[in-house]
């Protein structure tokens, strides 16, 4: 088929998702065209089948905000007329489900029919999404999507519950290449570079935006150090780093605690973590949870949204009440405590994974671009 994809191109979630799909799209022969304002961060490579269309903005000094849905929208028309899309995916409903709209219509216009697959990801619907600013267009976007899934069971509730659906959201599982971190795995993880054999090593991975909570992240890990030697990984970027850089400094952590900014190599660097820690105020899914799982790491998290449907309470790690970092870091010191309650936490977090595998998910999406289409014949 051939399919465009439409999503945010940075390091965040979505984008991730959305990437690893296309590509993966691409790789079993669908003609693939990803239409964003950057070339997406994880899209390594592109080939006969597997395009990128740059969405560029006109600046104007009249403009206090720049028309980007007006550009996008008029991308995508361009696009699918060039390259005679069958279906858009967008990824994140803000504004992506909006403008694909507005292009569907304009295509019409044209006797073009393109079908559109919305992707709810998480807070599109719960942040931003519900917020009275945006919520009529966002709900409009949602309810003239030919089909909108949702990455977690627990984010399609609240879905119908900020808003009013008039259809069926159908849930579909992000997932992971498996097979990445298992040659991950087999790679020399210099574990010996960063910390001290007889230390843990725990990791946080995020966009280091207020949802994520950085600065329980550090308490947390304040509260295992005072009593298992281990290091403190802080991957990303984002407007949450200064505070928790200061927090560091004021509980006297510098030594163990490493801010390595944005990383493109994730899965080298879980491949040596024993526990990943994400205590976020939500999550519609938690895949960097999931992605630290694959590699073989244990969870601490919260119990909010849909972490509860990827990390096992007691068995892959632990679910606390978020801010409860007291009994995070008590469950983490219980996890680490010993190599072979460590070892059997990260053995059933590995193995949970494989239901969120690439080939298992994979064919769903498929499915469902197929469905859509054949629905309009
Ligand atoms: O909603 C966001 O915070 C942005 C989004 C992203 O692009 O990172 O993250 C969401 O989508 C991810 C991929 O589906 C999920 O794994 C994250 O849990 C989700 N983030 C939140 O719900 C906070």
């Amino acid at each position: 088929m051939k399919i465009g994809i439409v999503c945010y191109p940075t390091f965040g979630g979505s984008g991730v998702v959305a990437t690893e799909l296309g590509m993966a799209l691409a790789n079993k022969g669908h003609e693939v065209h990803f239409i964003t304002y950057n070339q997406p961060v994880r899209l390594d490579f592109l080939s006969h089948n597997l395009h990128f269309h740059q969405v560029v903005i006109e600046e104007y000094p009249l403009f206090e905000y720049q028309p980007y849905e007006l550009a996008l929208s008029s991308k995508m028309v361009e696009v699918v007329r060039k390259h005679e899309l069958e279906v858009l995916h967008v990824h994140y409903a803000i504004p992506h489900a909006y403008a694909a709209y507005m292009a569907k219509q304009m295509l019409k216009e044209k006797g073009l029919d393109v079908r559109v697959v919305t992707t709810l990801h998480g807070t599109d619907i719960t942040l931003v999404g519900s917020h009275p600013t945006y919520k009529t267009a966002v709900e409009f976007s949602i309810n003239n999507s030919d089909v909108v899934t949702a990455v977690s069971n627990s984010l399609k509730e609240t879905t119908n519950k900020l808003f009013n659906i008039t259809k069926d959201i159908k849930v579909i599982y992000n997932f992971i290449d498996v097979e990445k971190y298992e040659n991950a795995d087999k790679e020399d993880c210099k574990r010996i570079a960063l910390a001290k054999p007889n230390e843990r090593i725990f990791t946080h991975v995020s966009n280091f935006r207020p949802v994520k909570r950085v600065e329980d992240v550090v308490r947390i890990f304040s509260e295992v150090r005072k009593e298992i030697p281990s290091k403190l990984l802080m991957i990303g970027e984002g407007p949450e780093r200064a505070k928790a850089e200061k927090l560091v400094k004021e509980l006297k952590l510098t030594k163990d605690v490493f801010f390595l900014g944005n990383s493109t190599e994730v899965a080298k660097i879980l491949c040596y973590t024993d526990v990943f820690l994400l205590p976020s105020q939500t999550e519609s899914f938690g895949l960097a949870a999931l992605e630290a799982m694959a590699a073989g790491t244990a969870v601490i998290s919260t119990n909010t949204g849909g972490l509860p449907e990827v990390n096992i309470h007691g068995e892959t790690g632990y679910l606390s009440n978020l801010g409860d970092v007291v009994d995070m870091a008590k469950n983490a010191i219980s996890i680490v405590k010993d190599d072979a309650t460590l070892d059997r936490f990260k053995h059933n977090a590995k193995k949970h994974t494989r239901q969120f595998s690439l080939e298992s998910i994979l064919p769903v999406y498929e499915e469902v671009y197929k469905s859509c289409y054949k629905s309009k014949v």
